[in-house]
């Protein structure tokens, strides 16, 4: 794709509102705009200034007015994709902005691509491609905490992180080509060779932290996903009502009612929890149940906190016993004792003894009994989970990811290698860690990897 063309597009969501904005960017910008715009003070001599907001009419070939509207006319580099950049401020019909787009693009303006605004800021070296990606983190955020860690690595906090570690593994990887071009220089192998690991053990830890401090990044983004789990009957759906305060799922005494899984979105203690209602797990030949029942365990898989229901007015089953067998050690999990109005089969005590160290809350969710109890449980865990923002919350995507793990091993392999082989191994393997590390800032990134990435993005962005 010619980075060199001008790019045009609709940058505010569709729909009615106040204003809408035409965004255009390239070398031709400000030409192409200048045709179909007359500003209400006429083009004095040095018109139009940068970073100034004109007011004036957008016309069309046969000299109609087709809006009233505000334009900024913004030279290169100090806008947003470092290139000349004209934004129309216009009323925000979905008409007027189509015609208003349309009249670019015949002046001779391309239709951006989703991102394309925002991957030209990265070619043009504005920003590196962990920034790009957060500013569509920014965009999709769910919570407050979301948008404030996003706002953060959209300034570079991420990158500075990066491009510090690859500085250092760059330093250790000099030291080790040294020693590797002029042996006799060196005065003590193992002198070198433990400072070396140490200086590796500790790149080790900084890149664990990082992938440590990013499950709660997630989690502040996403919402942390909370399944509802149980028997059939034992009041799941109602659950979700009364968490979420709405009559959302339906609720009713025939066991199996709900069939498909079923969300809402809560805030509970300043953290976001997407809570998912599932269908009640037993064996059954039903086959539309049986693929419930597997997206319920697939959920339960997923989760990051799980609610498991229980019946008290029935006594603890197999089934149940299965159920708890779906938790995963990194879970958090609570244990809900349901139907405590009814003369009780299963006790608060039969549960503790048979899952010790699980939380158990007692509710009669009909009579709406035990539910703020259960919210203080679950921010209860959740502080012990995730602990309160700030001191080491990461936000990185999964890409973002894959490459510090893929680091984090080239590192590994390089510390366990300096015992046993040559040198030029490990250095064969910082080398590597160096260039994974390179994917996230984009210095080592394909053009397919690009554009997988910003394909993501909306158009106008
Ligand atoms: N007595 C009593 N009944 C309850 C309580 N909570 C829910 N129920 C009733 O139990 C029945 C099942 O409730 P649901 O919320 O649909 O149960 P579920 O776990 O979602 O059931 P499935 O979707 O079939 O798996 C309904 O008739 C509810 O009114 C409670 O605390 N006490
Ligand atoms: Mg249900």
């Amino acid at each position: 794709m010619p980075e060199e063309d001008t790019i045009a597009a609709i940058s505010t969501p569709a729909g009615e509102g106040g204003i809408g904005i035409v965004r255009v960017s390239g070398t031709k910008a400000f030409d192409l705009v200048d045709q179909i715009f007359i500003p209400h003070r006429g083009k004095k001599k040095e018109y139009p200034l940068s970073h100034h907001l004109y007011h004036g009419h957008i016309v069309n070939e046969k000299g109609e007015v087709i809006d009233e509207v505000l334009v900024s006319f913004m030279r290169s580099p100090h806008t947003y994709t470092c290139e000349d950049t004209v934004e129309v401020n216009c009323h925000s019909g979905i008409v007027t902005l189509r015609l208003i787009l349309r009249l670019i693009l015949k002046k001779g303006a391309r239709l951006a691509e989703p991102g394309e605004f925002t991957r030209r800021a990265f070619l043009n070296g504005r920003i590196d491609l962990s920034q790009a990606e957060s500013v569509l983190r920014l965009i999709q955020a769910r919570s407050e905490e979301g948008v404030k860690l996003a706002a953060l690595n959209v300034k570079g906090y991420l990158a500075n992180e990066i491009v510090s570690l690859r500085n250092s593994i760059m330093d250790n990887l000099a030291q080790v080509e040294t020693s590797l071009d002029f042996p006799e220089d060196l005065e003590d192998d193992s002198i070198m060779e433990a400072q070396l690991k140490s200086n590796l053990e500790k790149i080790i830890n900084q890149l664990k932290d990082l992938l440590e401090g990013a499950d709660r990044g997630r989690a502040y983004q996403e919402g942390i996903k909370t399944a509802i789990i149980g028997k059939p009957n034992v009041g799941k759906s109602s659950l979700l009502n009364a968490l979420l305060k709405q009559q959302r799922a339906i609720v009713h005494e025939m066991p199996g009612t709900t069939r498909d899984l079923l969300e809402g979105y809560i805030h509970l203690g300043g953290y976001p929890i997407r809570i998912i209602d599932t269908a009640g797990i037993r064996q059954t030949v039903d086959p539309v149940e049986q693929e419930g029942i597997n997206r319920s365990k697939n959920a339960a898989e997923e989760a990051q906190l799980l609610l498991i229901v229980l019946d008290g007015s029935t006594p603890w089953e197999a089934e149940d016993e299965a159920i708890t067998r779906l938790i995963r050690e990194d879970q958090a999990v609570l244990m809900v004792l349901n139907k405590t109005d009814l003369p009780p089969r299963t006790t608060l005590n039969e549960v503790q003894e048979r899952l010790p160290g699980i939380p158990v809350v007692s509710t009669a969710i009909v009579k709406n009994e035990g539910i703020r109890q259960l919210e203080e449980e679950m921010i209860k865990l959740l502080d012990l989970k995730l602990g309160h923002g700030g001191e080491n919350t990461a936000l990185l995507s999964l890409r973002q990811e894959e490459a510090i793990k893929g680091a984090l091993h080239h590192l590994e392999k390089a510390v366990e290698q300096l015992d046993t082989y040559p040198l030029e191994l490990a250095s064969l393997e910082l080398h590597n860690a160096w260039k994974k590390l390179g994917e996230i800032t984009g210095d080592t990134v394909s053009d397919e990897l690009l554009d997988r990435i910003f394909s993501q993005f909306c158009i106008g962005k």
